[in-house]
């Protein structure tokens, strides 16, 4: 787990949508990153309008909106804009290179035009990670620098998989293509995962933990939670939480209550700096 302030990498990080996350955290007080579950457009922007004071990313499943279309997109780009955050679509890829590099930059939901950081698993191995690096730094690739992936090294939910070889080879995986991959989406730090891979000195992976939430253990379905406290402890940059959030009595009042307990955790974290 880093010991440094978001200042402070943002600073020294190689890569340019790090220093943005970085920066948007530091400027806005803010390691919140809100799960806007939700399946209209209409919710979604509401969400993300309401809420975009207080936290740095938005995540969404694209795929859940029963009425996406061009307004989603240009209402999404917009309020990224207005609020200054940074937009993560939560797509998980999981297939072989040739097909997921279809389903990022092409297709219906035309994920690579608003979506700045996404991610995928490497269960099908190291092509997948290979592919869509070759998609983000291909020469006619118009988004540049401003598009970064994280790996799904671990899950959240009961008797996940997600484990042993597998985050050992999410962490290969990342230090390989450390040009696109911002890092990953695990339940803690995982500098010292044993990897086929040396470690570079100065590597900063940034690491987003699902499974966020103040006041409940889990649900019916698997999910388990942590609080905001123990993900931050643990290694985490930015807490993602969805239904702590935007199924609360008050949405705005609750992701106040979030960013400064994520705030609060991180400056304990960097020892106050
Ligand atoms: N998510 C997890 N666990 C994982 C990976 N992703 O919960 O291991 C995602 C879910 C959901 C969000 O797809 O969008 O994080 C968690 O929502 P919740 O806070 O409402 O449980």
């Amino acid at each position: 787990r880093s010991q440094l302030t978001y200042c402070a990498r943002a600073a020294n990080h190689p890569n340019p949508l790090a220093r943005k996350l970085f920066q948007v955290a530091e400027a806005k007080k803010s390691n919140v990153t809100v799960s806007a579950d939700v399946t209209t457009t209409a919710e979604l922007l509401d969400l993300a309008d309401r809420l975009g004071p207080y936290i740095a990313v938005i995540k969404t499943h694209i795929d859940i909106l029963s009425d996406f279309s061009q307004a989603t997109i240009d209402g999404l780009n917009a309020l990224a804009a207005k609020h200054n955050f940074l937009i993560f679509e939560d797509r998980k890829f999981i297939d072989i290179g040739n097909t997921v590099q279809k389903q990022y930059h092409q297709g219906t939901l035309r994920i690579s035009e608003w979506a700045h950081i996404i991610n995928c698993s490497v269960l099908p191995g190291e092509g997948i990670v290979e592919a869509l690096t070759q998609t983000a730094q291909s020469p006619d690739f118009p988004y540049g620098s401003d598009r970064g992936l994280l790996i799904l090294a671990e899950m959240t939910s009961k008797g996940s998989l997600a484990t042993g070889s597998y985050t050992s080879a999410s962490v290969d995986y990342a230090r390989k293509y450390q040009s696109f991959v911002l890092g990953f989406v695990s339940t803690r730090s995982l500098s010292e995962v044993e990897s086929t891979v040396a470690k570079n000195e100065d590597e900063d992976f940034v690491v987003f933990t699902t499974g966020v939430n103040l006041s409940s253990k889990g649900d019916k379905l698997g999910q388990q939670y942590q609080t905001p406290q123990s993900a931050i402890g643990r290694g985490a940059d930015f807490i993602i939480a969805g239904r702590g959030i935007y199924a609360a009595p008050d949405a705005v009042e609750a992701a106040k209550q979030y960013q400064q307990q994520g705030w609060e955790a991180y400056m304990a974290r960097v020892g106050g700096q």
